[in-house]
């Protein structure tokens, strides 16, 4: 399994053939190597080149003020236990404690800088960036995305005992906004693998994925919202617009071209 990912990364990143990105960010529901059983997770994500065009909202790598963006933008959130840190478990256990926000996530290793946000809730909350007005014209960019994982082991993640979703709701400079589901491309986040070890309860690293919205999804309907004037960036949970309850690790809130 793991063959078809390498090759199409390679054929991606060494041979910019552009087709092959569709392997690292697209659902499995719809595009997975022909020898893979349907019934078989797939975990990956993309991480776009530092070469590409993108408009970054936040990376969480500076500004680590909760109500401030690493763009400069202010934002505002109704979530709970929210952490902007480094992306590391800090205590070599996998069990949930508090005091380890960013439980299962493995990957930095003790001289990397990684940032992320992690946040949990119960009911209906958002979080709001305010985009900065240098960067409002998004016309000429094609999908709105992030990485995002549920948090391992977290009682909310084990109360959900399944996918996640989200929405995304852009804001334009009239006040216009249309929302498209995290899951408009056929999948959810991923609950963590369900696995035992290396503490108490069940769930393995914090599975990224990207997600990705096509823009032109958010004019669907005739919405009327103006791409070249966007104003806010909105994540909504709860209620109709997600998961009633879990536990979110996202990097990377930006603007991306095909
Ligand atoms: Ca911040
Ligand atoms: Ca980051």
């Amino acid at each position: 399994m793991a063959k078809a990912f390498i090759l199409a990364g390679l054929k991606f990143h060494i041979e910019t053939e552009t087709p092959m990105k569709e392997f690292m960010w697209r659902p499995g529901s719809t595009l997975r190597p022909p020898v893979v059983a349907d019934s078989t997770i797939l975990v990956k994500e993309m991480v776009v080149p530092a070469s590409a065009s993108v408009k970054v909202i936040d990376s969480f790598q500076t500004q680590s003020s909760t109500s401030l963006s690493s763009s400069g933008g202010t934002v505002v959130s109704t979530v709970t236990n929210i952490s902007e840190a480094a992306a590391k478990d800090t205590d070599a256990t996998y069990t949930w404690l508090a005091t380890n926000p960013h439980n299962g996530s493995v990957r930095a290793l003790s001289t990397d800088s990684q940032k992320m946000v992690a946040w949990d809730w119960n009911s209906n909350q958002r979080m709001e960036w305010t985009v900065p007005a240098s960067m409002t014209d998004m016309s000429a960019m094609d999908f709105v995305e992030l990485r995002v994982a549920q948090g391992t082991r977290h009682p909310n993640t084990v109360a959900l005992n399944g996918g996640a979703n989200f929405s995304i709701i852009l804001r334009d400079a009239l006040g216009i906004e249309a929302r498209v589901s995290s899951s408009a491309q056929g999948e959810a986040v991923n609950q963590p693998y369900q696995r035992i070890g290396d503490g108490s309860g069940l769930g393995w690293q914090n599975d990224f994925r990207t997600i990705r919205l096509r823009l032109r999804d958010f004019q669907g309907g005739g919405t009327g919202l103006k791409l070249s004037m966007i104003s806010s960036v909105r994540i909504e949970v709860g209620g109709s617009f997600g998961s009633s309850l879990g536990r979110f690790i996202m990097d990377d809130l930006q603007f991306t071209k095909e």
